[in-house]
């Protein structure tokens, strides 16, 4: 069975994805596409033999589309991901699931009440390499009891659209999903601190460092950079009562010169991460194939939900100048172990 997949936005990631998913990824072709670029997309649809549709409603009722994939800036995210449901179609949306809490409670709350999970979040770490290797150290006991980490997500620069308090809703909300993920307990409270401005980003708070308080009493300070300028830079270190699982960049060439000994550094996401969205794509296609609607161990609409409602908890803390605590609803049983469908 070939999975006729539908994306909308086709921009930096959807593009990449398209391509994925119509040549690296088994098991699926792109059925449709859909961008208010419209040159763009309908040279991409050409490219790969897909349909360019009229509107991401017509994408979404398109017969030939199985299952969408949802690439468009966030705020479109849950009218998007809700039209999906509406129809009864698969989707796999990429982060955030929304931009505000309420608007991801509306998601959780549809798919509620059609009784089944349709929804996954593209939080591809869960795929990356290293941290699996993360996950599975600390669930194998290796480090004894996880009691607290430290992390940094620098990119190099952001694009003129990344604006506000996006550092916080759109790039360590993938923070925010990692550490709730490999300590398996959700964060109850956030604290900004605000630092001093770089001279070269002055229109955004940048960097950042926000305090993860999770439920069990383990601490995570989370630094975000978006303009570093020297490359892509992900790491973590968890550290545990007998030891600690440290994540550093995957290793390239090292390059000895000049009296020096230098590592490359991913000059962006799409290289450092390039295998892990791979797999999280066949993953979920491999899912779909096999008659579920979201991938084992992948993100789904909860996690966006608690995701993002840490994220907007970090934006109140970060304007009040103080600690805020999480408020999450009450979590369906479609989200837990034994209600899980
Ligand atoms: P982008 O700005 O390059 O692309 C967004 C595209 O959406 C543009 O082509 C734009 O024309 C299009 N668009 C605007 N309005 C639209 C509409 N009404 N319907 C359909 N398309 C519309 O942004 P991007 O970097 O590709 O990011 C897109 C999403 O993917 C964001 O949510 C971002 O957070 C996420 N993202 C995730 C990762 C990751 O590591 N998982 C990496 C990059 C981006
Ligand atoms: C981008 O949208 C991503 O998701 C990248 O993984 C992240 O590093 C970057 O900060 C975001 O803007």
């Amino acid at each position: 069975m070939t999975v006729g997949v539908g994306v909308i936005g086709t921009g930096m990631i959807g593009t990449q994805h398209v391509h994925r998913l119509s040549r690296a990824v088994v098991g699926s072709s792109v059925a449709a596409v859909f961008d208010v670029a419209s040159d763009r997309a309908a040279a991409l649809a050409q490219e790969v033999g897909a349909r360019a549709a009229g509107s991401w409603s017509d994408l979404v009722e398109d017969p030939q589309v199985d299952a969408v994939m949802v690439a468009s800036p966030g705020d479109l995210h849950a009218e998007q991901v809700l039209a999906c449901l509406a129809a009864g179609k698969p989707v796999l949306c990429e982060k955030p699931l929304a931009t505000t809490a309420d608007d991801a409670l509306k998601v959780v709350e549809a798919e509620v009440a059609a009784g089944r999970r349709l929804v996954q979040v593209g939080f591809m770490r869960r795929y990356d390499a290293g941290f699996r290797d993360v996950k599975a150290a600390i669930d194998a006991g290796e480090i004894g009891e996880p009691l607290l980490a430290h992390a940094v997500h620098r990119n190099p620069s952001v694009p003129d659209t990344f604006v506000g308090e996006m550092s916080l809703t759109d790039s360590l909300v993938h923070e925010f999903d990692t550490f709730r993920w490999l300590f398996a307990q959700e964060i109850v409270a956030t604290t900004v601190i605000a630092v001093r401005h770089s001279p070269l980003a002055s229109h955004l708070r940048d960097p950042q460092i926000v305090l993860l308080e999770l439920a069990n009493g383990a601490v995570v300070d989370a630094e975000s950079f978006v303009n570093c300028r020297y490359g892509y830079d992900v790491r973590c270190e968890v550290v545990g009562s007998t030891g600690t699982v440290a994540l550093d960049n995957p290793r390239t060439t090292i390059v000895l010169g000049d009296g020096r000994r230098g590592e490359q550094v991913p000059p962006d996401w799409g290289v450092r991460f390039g295998q892990a969205y791979q797999d999280e794509l066949q993953a979920w296609i491999d899912a779909l194939a096999g008659g579920a609607t979201v991938a084992p161990g992948a993100s789904d609409a909860w996690d966006g939900y608690a995701a993002i409602s840490v994220a907007e908890t970090a934006v109140a803390s970060f304007t009040r100048h103080g600690r805020a605590e999480v408020r999450l609803a009450d979590k369906p049983r479609l989200y837990t172990g034994e209600g899980r469908s």
